[in-house]
């Protein structure tokens, strides 16, 4: 049987981070892709050659060609700029969408087949650009966040109870910003609910508000840290995820940016929502039912998705 192709685009920290995890984890052999000459080249070969040592077998291939990423199973999508001081939203906005014009035109021609993750930020808008540019079904192409939102609540939550993350199950949707909506009904310990957890005595409301807000602002406290960069490592591990329950067709639920055509009253739109991912891309959508604040959240972030979207298309006509 052939060996899966992982093509990555964008070789910066995300891209390095997820080169590293695929290869560790023997997922298929890898293309690392970058405009950057020597950049994809050089951590490629460095991979490579821890690869006697941890005893993998993957290749990895550093590339600043489209054409090396043909017939690639998976694409997962880092490419693109950080925001810089004195840069506007919309000058972010304009920069990344010609990114993903040329990504999504490097994929639509090369790697038709692939299911494609995207991690660019703004992520929601990002992904649905990238969508109609690749012209992929759009069942194959999502958007990563909600699993690493979700990953830094069950983090959080797990360190507040005193309990091992493996017990910790937690659910954020909308879209990736500050107005995602952690589901606190939805988060678990074992099964056991939050807010049951809160009347056995194992956390406050209040306490349990803070951990929402430090997860809603999860990015900025990292950014805020590193002050060069953003996170990476826990980024990376979430697309992975994702990419494995696509490979191994495990359809695992995951919150993801998934297109809509009609569910959750919502169309021609990516914002996160749960999703079964298996060999069919994309396979489901899950429709949960909001109730009260959960549902004005998930609006006021909807409504902010589609914000980012009009600018999109005040920026590039043809989108
Ligand atoms: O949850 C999420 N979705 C995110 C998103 C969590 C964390 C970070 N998130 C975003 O991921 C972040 O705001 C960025 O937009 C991406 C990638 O983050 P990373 O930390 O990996 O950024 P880097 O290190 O700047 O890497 C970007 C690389 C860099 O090497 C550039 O040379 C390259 O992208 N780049 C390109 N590659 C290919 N093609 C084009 N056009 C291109 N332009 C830049």
């Amino acid at each position: 049987m052939a060996r899966k192709k992982i093509a990555l685009i964008g070789g910066g920290q995300i891209g390095g981070t997820l080169a590293h995890l695929a290869a560790l984890k023997e997922m298929g052999d890898v293309v690392l892709f970058d405009i950057v000459e020597g950049l994809p080249q050089g951590k490629t070969l460095d991979l490579s050659q821890s690869s006697p040592v941890e005893g993998f077998n993957s290749k990895l291939k550093g590339a600043n060609d489209y054409a090396d990423i043909a017939g690639a199973d998976v694409v997962i999508v880092t490419a693109g700029v950080p925001r810089k001081p004195g840069m506007s939203r919309d000058d972010l906005l304009g920069i990344n969408l010609k990114v993903m014009k040329a990504v999504g035109e490097g994929i639509g021609k090369y790697a038709p087949d692939a299911f494609v993750i995207c991690i660019t930020n703004p992520l929601d808008a990002m992904v649905w650009a990238l969508q109609q540019f690749s012209g992929l079904p759009t069942n194959k192409v999502c958007g990563m966040a909600g699993v690493l939102d979700s990953s830094r609540f069950s983090h959080f939550l797990a360190e507040e109870f005193n309990v091992s993350v493996q017990d910790v199950t937690s659910f954020v949707l909308g879209g990736h910003g500050d107005t995602m909506v952690p589901l606190i009904r939805y988060s678990t310990v074992a099964g056991i609910p939050v807010p049951d957890l809160i009347k056995m005595g194992w956390s406050t409301q209040e306490k349990i508000d803070q951990i929402v807000q430090r997860t809603r602002d999860g990015g900025a406290e990292i950014v805020g840290l590193l002050k060069t960069g953003s996170a990476f490592y826990a980024p990376a591990t979430s697309a992975i995820e994702m990419a494995e329950s696509y490979l191994k067709d495990k359809k695992r639920l995951l919150p993801c940016a998934a297109f809509l055509s009609g569910e959750y009253g919502l169309s021609d739109m990516y914002v996160g929502v749960p999703v079964i991912i298996g060999e069919g891309g994309i396979e489901k959508i899950v429709e949960i039912e909001l109730q009260g604040e959960e549902k004005t959240g998930f609006d006021h972030s909807v409504n902010a998705v589609k914000g980012l979207m009009d600018a999109c298309q005040n920026i590039d006509s043809s989108l």
